[in-house]
């Protein structure tokens, strides 16, 4: 029986919102070429899937099932960039937990990091890579869904 709520919705409203299959993690790297002075922030272009492809964005992907966040997001960078990163700080975004929202089956968690090994090439699913100067991060066509990372990645890493 859909026992309406006063503010909301229905109770199965909800329980059809709660058994909606849960958000894959994602990992995201903010990788600046330098964590203490920033001066530039290195954006990929995507080559896959055929909806996302030519869009830029923060190198990363997919937590494994048993994987923890951080490790997937080494992994990652190394799989995408081959190079080994350092991380600095966690960029919070505006979901509960700090995740950024990625569509609807997605969330992303995005960390600062620079490049302590090897010089980052796109070796896999992306074509092009572009490091961008801090005041000019808007001259690439981001994913919509980094814009806001991008965003607030430009208030954060400004200068004094
Ligand atoms: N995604 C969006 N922006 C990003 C990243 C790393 C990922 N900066 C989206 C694209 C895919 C999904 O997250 O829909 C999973 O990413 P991947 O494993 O295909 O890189
Ligand atoms: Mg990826």
């Amino acid at each position: 029986q859909a026992v309406p709520h006063r503010c909301c919705g229905t109770i199965d409203d909800a329980m059809t919102a709660a058994s909606r299959t849960p958000v894959r993690l994602v990992v995201g790297a903010a990788i600046v070429d330098d964590l203490e002075r920033p001066t530039r922030l290195l954006s990929a272009r995507r080559t896959e899937p055929s909806a996302l492809a030519g869009g830029w964005e923060l190198p990363g992907g997919k937590v494994d099932e048993g994987e923890s966040p951080l490790s997937a997001l080494h992994r990652e960078v190394l799989e995408e960039l081959g190079v080994r990163i350092r991380l600095g700080v966690h960029v919070p975004g505006p979901l509960p937990g700090s995740t950024w929202p990625l569509g609807d089956r997605y969330e992303m968690l995005v960390w600062l990091a620079e490049v302590v090994e090897g010089d980052p090439q796109p070796i896999e699913d992306h074509d092009e890579l572009r490091w961008l100067e801090l005041d000019d991060l808007r001259a690439v066509g981001w994913l919509p869904a980094d814009l806001p990372i991008v965003e607030t990645l430009e208030a954060m890493l400004a200068g004094p």
